[in-house]
């Protein structure tokens, strides 16, 4: 399975959801995917996609949706053991696994030696965990976790490939209009 086409594939079954994006081509791959307000693409901050998402999971009713990378989950991974420990129901946490740290020359990772982050995600009391390798096993665990309450974790295993070109995401304007565009829709909510 590519990022892409399970990118794509995931952002053909989104409406509203927010959704959180790890730096590098995890980023750039959802802006070719398909742009939307409710994307929040992450620059530099390694580690910190799913606790940016978490944090917002936990501030809002509506689905947050991660979408993390082995190296990044790795580097952080008390961020599973704080998901599972406040339990947002509304959290879907994607870890690309591609086994390495591919954007900085393809080190492999610990998930290449042994490391399994959905026993890792399990055992922190994630209660919907599940490792997928095809691009229909991903569908149909994206699609449960779109109708039933997590927090959830699929371990989505890819193939590196090709990188897109890098998408024209400026840090600031992602916070501007990731924010206004809630804003927005809390006002109308009240309105
Ligand atoms: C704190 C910190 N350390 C190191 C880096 C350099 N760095 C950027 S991306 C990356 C690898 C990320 O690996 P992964 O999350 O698996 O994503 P992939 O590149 O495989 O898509 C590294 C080491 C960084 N940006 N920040
Ligand atoms: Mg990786």
């Amino acid at each position: 399975m590519l990022r892409f086409e399970a990118t794509q594939l995931l952002v053909s079954h989104l409406t509203n959801e927010l959704v959180v994006s790890n730096l590098g081509p995890t980023s750039a791959e959802l802006w070719h995917a398909g742009h939307r307000d409710r994307n929040f693409y992450t620059n530099g901050s390694m580690g910190l996609c799913s606790s940016i998402a978490l944090g917002i999971a936990l501030s809002t009713s509506e689905k947050v949706i991660s979408l993390d990378g082995d190296g990044s989950l790795l580097m952080n991974m008390g961020t599973l053991a704080t998901i599972g420990r406040e339990k947002p129901a509304n959290l879907i946490v994607v870890v690309w696994d591609n086994e390495q740290y591919g954007q900085t020359g393809h080190q492999p990772s610990h998930t290449a030696k042994g490391t399994d982050l959905e026993q890792v995600a399990r055992s922190c009391g994630i209660p919907r965990c599940v490792t997928v390798r095809t691009l229909e096993d991903f569908e149909l665990a994206f699609e449960e976790a779109l109708r039933q309450d997590g927090p959830w974790c699929i371990v989505a295993k890819i193939q590196e490939a090709e990188y897109l070109p890098a998408a024209p995401n400026e840090p600031e304007m992602t916070l501007y209009r990731f924010r206004s565009t809630l804003l927005r829709a809390s006002q109308q909510a009240t309105h």
